[in-house]
């Protein structure tokens, strides 16, 4: 309704100025209108020009999808066992808002120091693939840990990842964290509430991140995952927020290769036992 405001204000001025000008000002008139109407269509067709807030605090999953593709958000309880294996690499911590990226080299903006915040490669994304409906993503846990009350809610409002050829970067201007691969637009977010899940353990939500955003990336390539959690109506405070991988249950390829091997093994006997079968009873 805003663009077709702007339309109209623009034809009402143009009116008023055509008024004693009227034929040599008519093409202008039409011209100027046309020009608007592409723009307003422009916008309306923009990628990423509508911001998504996915709701995790009243729903249980939302997407958000922009030029990188569709990222799905899932609420999730904390883990039972055989769901796949839990391997943190990012811990953030700071409040009213906090910031983050993971890397071996340092403890860049509210980056939380040990172990469990450290570099990844591509080949350590790829052991989380998982298909959904045909579609390919990464799959990420988000531990979130806020206070009781009020302050339990917090918000996930940028997401991006990064490759690069260099590990154990520590800069803090984001775009030299290498080829920027996916990110949330302008004014995407995602709406938590810790209090959703009682006690520490690892819920609260998983992201899965579209693999086609990664379109060349090398295996040995490494992946800076950079994220801000926090505004005005949901501030941060409380534990550090932690990132995961979930590591895919199933065998990766490496292990399935032999297995369909032995696989073809088991039905050529089968063969060639039926043929050998078939010329006893002849
Ligand atoms: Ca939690
Ligand atoms: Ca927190």
């Amino acid at each position: 309704m805003r663009n077709i405001g702007i339309i109209t204000n623009a034809v009402t001025t143009t009116s008023h100025q055509t008024k004693d000008y009227h034929r040599n000002m008519k093409n202008i008139r039409v011209s100027s209108i046309s020009t608007l109407l592409i723009a307003a269509a422009a916008l309306l067709t923009a990628p990423g020009a509508r911001a998504t807030v996915v709701d995790l605090i009243n729903g249980d999953s939302g997407t958000i999808t922009n030029q990188y593709g569709t990222a799905i958000f899932d609420f999730t309880q904390p883990q039972p066992t055989g769901t796949g294996v839990i391997k943190p690499f990012l811990r953030v911590q700071n409040d009213p808002t906090e910031e983050g990226y993971n890397t071996s080299g340092g403890t860049p903006f509210d980056d939380k120091a040990g172990p469990w915040t450290h570099d990844l490669t591509f080949a350590d994304l790829m052991t989380t693939a998982v298909t959904i409906n045909g579609q390919n993503y990464f799959k990420l846990l988000l531990d979130i840990n806020e206070p009781g009350g009020s302050k339990s809610t917090i918000t996930l409002d940028k997401l991006q990842f990064y490759t690069s050829a260099t590990g154990s970067l520590t800069t803090t201007t984001l775009s030299n964290l290498g080829t920027l691969r996916y990110s949330f637009g302008a004014g995407d977010m995602v709406n938590m509430d810790a209090a959703r899940n009682h006690g520490s353990g690892s819920g609260d939500m998983f992201a899965f991140i579209p693999v086609s955003a990664f379109a060349g990336t090398a295996s040995t390539d490494f992946v800076y995952m950079y994220c801000h959690f926090g505004n005005a109506d949901f501030e941060t405070s409380g534990g550090f927020e932690e990132w995961a991988l979930v590591v895919n249950p199933i065998p990766e390829a490496s292990t399935i290769f032999p297995i369909v091997g032995l696989l073809a093994a088991i039905f050529s006997t089968q063969f060639v036992r039926r043929r050998q079968l078939q010329q006893i009873s002849k």
